[in-house]
Order: C-alpha cells, then sequence, then structure tokens
C-alpha cells in the first residue's frame, strides 16, 4: 500500500483503552466497554483495544494458529506470478472447523462479548474466522468494505483483527478511514487495483482521516464494522511474517439477503449454509458465540 501509505495523515492515535480481560478469566458475559467508548466506535467505525488477549495465553494458541494456516492454505504461487488481492496476505478461513485448539480461541466468549457490547446487541452470532498471515515482502491490502461481501440483512457486523505476534507499522497495519462508515455501501467493488482506486479517490474526495497504530502488541485489536474503509500497508519485513488472526461476528436476528453478486452468492453457500433469503442467519456454521453454553449443532 506504498502510495496509500504516502498518502496518511501522520498518524492520529487511535483511542486506544487499557483492559486486560486474559483468555481463561471468567467467559461470563460482562460489559468492559463504557459509553464514551462505544460512541467512539460509532462515530468513528473502529477501536482499538489494548491486551483483549494476555500475551501468555495468546502465544499458547499461535502455534496451533500458525499450524492451521499452514496447513490449509492453498496458496503455492510465488509472490511475484500473483495479484494485488493474492500478494496481499495468505487467507485461511474457518479453522476453527478443522482444529479443536483454533476453535476454543475462536469461540473465546469475551472476544464475541465486546464484539455483542460494540455492536450495542445481546448477541452475535459467526461468520467466520480467518488468518490473515502477510508474508515478507507481502503487498498492500486494497483499500475495501467488508460488507460487500456478506449477504446479510444488517449493518451491525464486525470485524475483530487481532496481530499473534508485536507488530509495526512496516509490517501491514490495519488502517482506516474513520467515519467511512456512515456512507454505507460505496462503489460495490472487491478487493482489487480497482477498489484501491475508488476508495482512495472517495476518501480523498470526503476528506475521511485515516488512522492506524504505530505499533501493537499480540493480543492488542481492532475492531471494525462492516462499511468501515480500511486497508493495510505492504510488509516490508525481509523475513518476518505478519501473523494475524480474524473473528467476524455480526448481530443475532440477521437475516440472509438475496446476493448482490457473485462473491455474496459465494459467502451465501460457503458461510450461511445456503439458506434462503429472508431467512434468519442461524445455521450450524453461524453459532451464538457470547451466550453461557456455545452450541454447535451438526447438519
Ligand atoms: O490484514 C489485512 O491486511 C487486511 C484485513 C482486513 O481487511 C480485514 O480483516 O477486514
Amino acid at each position: 500500500m506504498q502510495a496509500s501509505e504516502g498518502e496518511q495523515t501522520g498518524s492520529p492515535s487511535c483511542l486506544q483503552v487499557e483492559i486486560d480481560l486474559g483468555l481463561s478469566a471468567d467467559r461470563n458475559a460482562m460489559s468492559v466497554l463504557t459509553e464514551t467508548e462505544r460512541q467512539s466506535f460509532w462515530r468513528d467505525g473502529h477501536i482499538l483495544l489494548s491486551s483483549v488477549a494476555a500475551t501468555d495465553e495468546l502465544s499458547g494458541f499461535r502455534p496451533a494458529i500458525r499450524d492451521a494456516s499452514l496447513k490449509y492454505n492453498t496458496e503455492t504461487r510465488n509472490l511475484s506470478d500473483r495479484d494485488t488481492y493474492g500478494k496481499a496476505f495468505l487467507q485461511v478461513m474457518n479453522l476453527w472447523r478443522h482444529d479443536p485448539q483454533v476453535r476454543e480461541f475462536v469461540f473465546t466468549r469475551k472476544f464475541a462479548q465486546l464484539a455483542a457490547d460494540l455492536l450495542g446487541v445481546e448477541r452475535v452470532r459467526l461468520y467466520h474466522d480467518q488468518a490473515l498471515f502477510k508474508e515478507p515482502q507481502g503487498g498492500y491490502t486494497p483499500w475495501h468494505q467488508d460488507q460487500y461481501y456478506w449477504p446479510l440483512d444488517t449493518a451491525k457486523t464486525i470485524t475483530m483483527w487481532m496481530p499473534l505476534m508485536d507488530i509495526n507499522e512496516e509490517m501491514g497495519m490495519l488502517t482506516f478511514a474513520s467515519g467511512s462508515h456512515q456512507h454505507g455501501p460505496i462503489g460495490s467493488v472487491e478487493i482489487s487495483d480497482e477498489s484501491e482506486a475508488t476508495y482512495k479517490r472517495y476518501i480523498a474526495a470526503h476528506g475521511f482521516p485515516i488512522v492506524k497504530a504505530d505499533t501493537m502488541r499480540a493480543g492488542d485489536a481492532t475492531f471494525h464494522l462492516g462499511w468501515t474503509m480500511h486497508c493495510a500497508g505492504a510488509n516490508r519485513s525481509a523475513t518476518l511474517t505478519r501473523e494475524v488472526m480474524t473473528v467476524i461476528y455480526f448481530a443475532d436476528g440477521a437475516r440472509v439477503t438475496a446476493p448482490a453478486n457473485k462473491n455474496q452468492e459465494d459467502d451465501l453457500a460457503v458461510w450461511l449454509d445456503n439458506k434462503k433469503p429472508g431467512e434468519v442467519a442461524d445455521s450450524y456454521l453461524n453459532p451464538v458465540l457470547n451466550a453461557p453454553e456455545i452450541v454447535v449443532s451438526s447438519r
């Protein structure tokens, strides 16, 4: 994301909230956010929270996530043979279905409760998880809006983006156009050179502040809404892979919409078990993750 990084205006600091949730602490529901934090999230469309996972416990999950993403990765081309999206990261999804330890991580109730508290809803469901490993010298992640991909009738969708290692700006920091979610769907374009150009133009025209952290510790996390425009820089490290795990949630009760594009058709089949438009998105692939007991039904 060289061009775009050049465009970024200094580094306005993300709102940083000091909380230590710790993976092994009480998994019962608890509200840890203030109204001010929730309001800033809805104003900006994103928030950075410190120590969402305790470092020592996260380090226990890191090898499982790394091993599973290597095992299930299907990208075999050299970086130089890939398009812009392909260069951005190795993307391996729904690892919770393959590995019990990764499932424990993805099903961490506190992550889901934070997502629910930020959205201001009682319960959230899983859309999918994804490991996003940006290889050494991996390319930038073009500007985009996630919800372009999601056939859901709610804007109450949220991604938790958590580095599994300490990262700095040189390794591909997630970068937000603050307030851009308030404009809803713009451009209807998938992640690509075209989305980079389209959203960059739009962001410049509307003067959204560009916000990213300089550094993040392992276990810190950002949360962003589905319509928040965002991108990430290239990984300029010659040796280090940027290891990030994400979990996407949506408000319980959301219904499936008729797919608006081919990507939504694919998402409907793969992440929502081909529910029909109008049906509640509550398939076995979409358990409620902040309930006292997480129920995963089989098909
Ligand atoms: O990790 C990245 O480079 C981009 C992540 C992203 O776009 C997302 O999680 O929505």
